[in-house]
């Protein structure tokens, strides 16, 4: 099990199938490197049902269930660890509303998304299940200590 290297923030932030699917993997990694985060983890990755059922846990009583687990593992995703101070709600603001119909512009959802169903990205929806998700969509080794040349400008 991975546990966060330091006790600076980090989120996981997942492309959804629809994003993998339309093309849209660099627009959305250029948005939270644009921002000024650090990735610390990265993968293309086929999601199997146990895994998606266990990330999606605490909905596992809603009706959409089904459909939500079929839709994450209907393609590969985009599995990321993002790390800096804040990251987490900062993240949440640059992916936008749950219903992309209410998502600003500018947010990603806002911009590239129309259906709840189909919202192309994932952001943990705290610093604790950021940690919870990395350790669930990562494996040991999978994640790299770096720092950025552009830290110092950074923070
Ligand atoms: P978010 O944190 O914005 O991803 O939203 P939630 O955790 O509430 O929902 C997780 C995923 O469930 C959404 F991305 C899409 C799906 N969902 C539906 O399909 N229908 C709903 O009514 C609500 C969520």
């Amino acid at each position: 099990k991975i546990v966060a290297s330091s006790e600076v923030e980090q989120s996981y932030i997942m492309i959804k199938p629809d994003g993998v699917q339309r093309g849209l993997v660099g627009e959305i990694i250029s948005r939270f490197e644009k921002k000024g985060f650090l990735l610390k983890g990265l993968k293309l990755f086929q999601c199997p049902k146990d895994l998606a059922q266990e990330h999606y846990k605490d909905l596992k009583d809603r009706p959409f269930f089904p459909k939500l687990i079929d839709y994450i593992t209907s393609g590969p995703v985009v599995c990321m660890a993002w790390e800096g101070d804040g990251v987490v709600a900062s993240a949440r603001k640059l992916i936008g509303a749950t219903n992309p119909l209410q998502a600003e512009p500018g947010t990603i959802r806002g911009d590239l998304a129309v259906q709840t169903g189909r919202n192309v990205v994932h952001g943990s929806d705290s610093p604790d299940n950021g940690k919870r998700e990395i350790a669930l969509w990562f494996k040991e080794g999978e994640l790299c200590q770096w720092e950025s040349v552009q830290t110092p400008w950074l923070i």
